[in-house]
C-alpha cells in the first residue's frame, strides 16, 4: 500500500482530544445532607467538558469539598486534572474511550480526576457516533431501578415523614445514613411503621469491629444490606464482620478497582458492592468490577455522590448494565437541585425507575448559560 493510503486507514477512527476545559460550579442543595462524616450545604462541582476532534463531551468530578468521603478534594482533581491527567492525553491518538484508561495508568490513584475526563470522552464518543451511550456501553436496561438515600435527620419524626414522602414518590428502596448512637433506635421505629419496605442502612465507615453488638441488634429488622460499617480502606476487618452476620455488607468506600472487589468476594468481605464512577476510575473499571460480580454472582448497584444532571446522567447510563439489579441511588434532579444544569431534567416514574434516554451521548444536553452563570472558576487546558 502507498505510504499516504496507509496512513489514512490508519488514521480511519482514530481520536484525538483538542481541547479540555475544566469549570467549577457551585450548587446549593435543595436540604442539606448530613452522612456520619460530615454536613454539604452547597455542592462544589468540577465539571469538565472535552473537545474530542469538534465533538464535545461532558464528565462530572466527584470529588467533595473536603476529604472525608476519600482522600480527593475538588482542589486535588483539578490540580491532577490540569498538571498530570491532561499532558497524559493532549496530542494522543485513541481509537476509544474505553482507552482513556491505558493512557492514564501511570498517574497513581486520583480515580475521581481520572474518571471525569473518562467519561467526557465517553460522551463525546457515543455523541460522535449518534449513539446513546448506554448502548455503547453495552447496557441492556431501558428501565432502571432507583433508590433514595436519605441523609441524617433533627429527629426520627422528621425521618419517618422523609420516608414517608420517598416511598410515596415511588422509590423501590430507602436507604438511611446511620452513626454510632443513631442507629437501631431509628431502624426499629421504621420497621415498626413500614413492615414490608426495602430498607437498608449505610454507615459510612463509622464502626468499628468492636460495635458488632449494633449489627447484631440490626439483624432484627431484615435489612436489605449494611453498606460500609468499617474502615474506608480496610477490607479485612468486613470479612471479619461478615462472617458474623446475616444481613449482607455492601462495600462502597473500600472498593476502588476490580482487583479491590475480587480480594473482597474472595474474602467474605462482602455480598453486593456499590459501584461509583468516580471511586474506580471511570468506566471501564466499573465495566469490569460489574463483569466480575456478574460472573461471582455479586449483585451491583449504583451509588450516587450528590451529582450535577451530567455525572446523574453518566450515572443512569452505567445502571442499565445488566448485573446493577438492585435499586441504586439515581434518583430525580429535583431531590437535590432546583434548578439543574442539563435538560430535560432526570425523573424517576410513579413505579420508581429512570427510562434510559434515546438521546446521543448522555441523552441530555448540558444547559450551557445556567453552568455558565454557575461557574466560579474556569481553565481552558490546549
Ligand atoms: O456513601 O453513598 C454514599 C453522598 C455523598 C457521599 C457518599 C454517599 C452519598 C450518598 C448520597 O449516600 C447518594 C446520592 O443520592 O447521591
Ligand atoms: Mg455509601
Amino acid at each position: 500500500m502507498h505510504a499516504d493510503l496507509r496512513e489514512c486507514a490508519v488514521r480511519i477512527g482514530e481520536m484525538r482530544l483538542r481541547q479540555v476545559t475544566l469549570r467549577e460550579i457551585r450548587m446549593p442543595l435543595v436540604t442539606p445532607f448530613e452522612t456520619s462524616f460530615g454536613r454539604t450545604e452547597v455542592r462544589r462541582i468540577l465539571l469538565v467538558e472535552a473537545d474530542v476532534d469538534g465533538v464535545m463531551g461532558w464528565g462530572e468530578c466527584v470529588a467533595g469539598e473536603g476529604p472525608f468521603y476519600g482522600p480527593e478534594t475538588v482542589e486535588t482533581a483539578w490540580h491532577i486534572l490540569r498538571d498530570f491527567l491532561w499532558p497524559a492525553v493532549r496530542g494522543k491518538e485513541f481509537a476509544a474511550a474505553a482507552e482513556i484508561e491505558g493512557l492514564l495508568a501511570a498517574i497513581r490513584g486520583h480515580n475521581m480526576a481520572k474518571a471525569a475526563l473518562e467519561a467526557a470522552v465517553w460522551d463525546a464518543e457515543a455523541r460522535q457516533k449518534e449513539l446513546p451511550l448506554w448502548k455503547l456501553l453495552g447496557g441492556e436496561r431501558q428501565e432502571i431501578p432507583c433508590g433514595v438515600s436519605i441523609g441524617l435527620q433533627e429527629n426520627d419524626d422528621e425521618l419517618e415523614r422523609q420516608v414517608e414522602k420517598e416511598m410515596a414518590a415511588g422509590y423501590q428502596r430507602i436507604k438511611i445514613k446511620i452513626k454510632p448512637g443513631r442507629d437501631v433506635a431509628p431502624v426499629a421505629r421504621l420497621r415498626r411503621r413500614f413492615p414490608r419496605i426495602r430498607l437498608m442502612v449505610d454507615a459510612n465507615s463509622a464502626y468499628q469491629l468492636r460495635d458488632l453488638p449494633v449489627f447484631q441488634e440490626l439483624e432484627a429488622y431484615f435489612l436489605m444490606m449494611i453498606e460500609q460499617p468499617l474502615g474506608w480502606d480496610d477490607i479485612w476487618s468486613h470479612a471479619e464482620l461478615q462472617r458474623k452476620l446475616q444481613t449482607p455488607i455492601c462495600l462502597d468506600e473500600c472498593i476502588h478497582s476490580e482487583e479491590h472487589a475480587r480480594a473482597a468476594i474472595a474474602q467474605g468481605a462482602c455480598r453486593i458492592i456499590n459501584i461509583k464512577l468516580g471511586r474506580v476510575g471511570g468506566y471501564s473499571a466499573a465495566r469490569r468490577i460489574h463483569d466480575l460480580c456478574r460472573d461471582q454472582s455479586v449483585p451491583v448497584w449504583c451509588g450516587g455522590m450528590l451529582e450535577s444532571g451530567i455525572g446523574r446522567a453518566h450515572n443512569i447510563a452505567l445502571s442499565t448494565l445488566a448485573n446493577f439489579s438492585l435499586p441504586g441511588d439515581v434518583t430525580a434532579s429535583r431531590r437535590y437541585w432546583t434548578e439543574d444544569i442539563i435538560e430535560p431534567e432526570v425523573t424517576v416514574s410513579q413505579q420508581g425507575t429512570i427510562r434510559a434516554p434515546s438521546g446521543p451521548g448522555i441523552g441530555y444536553e448540558p444547559r450551557r448559560a445556567r453552568i455558565e452563570a454557575l461557574t466560579v472558576r474556569r481553565e481552558d487546558l490546549a
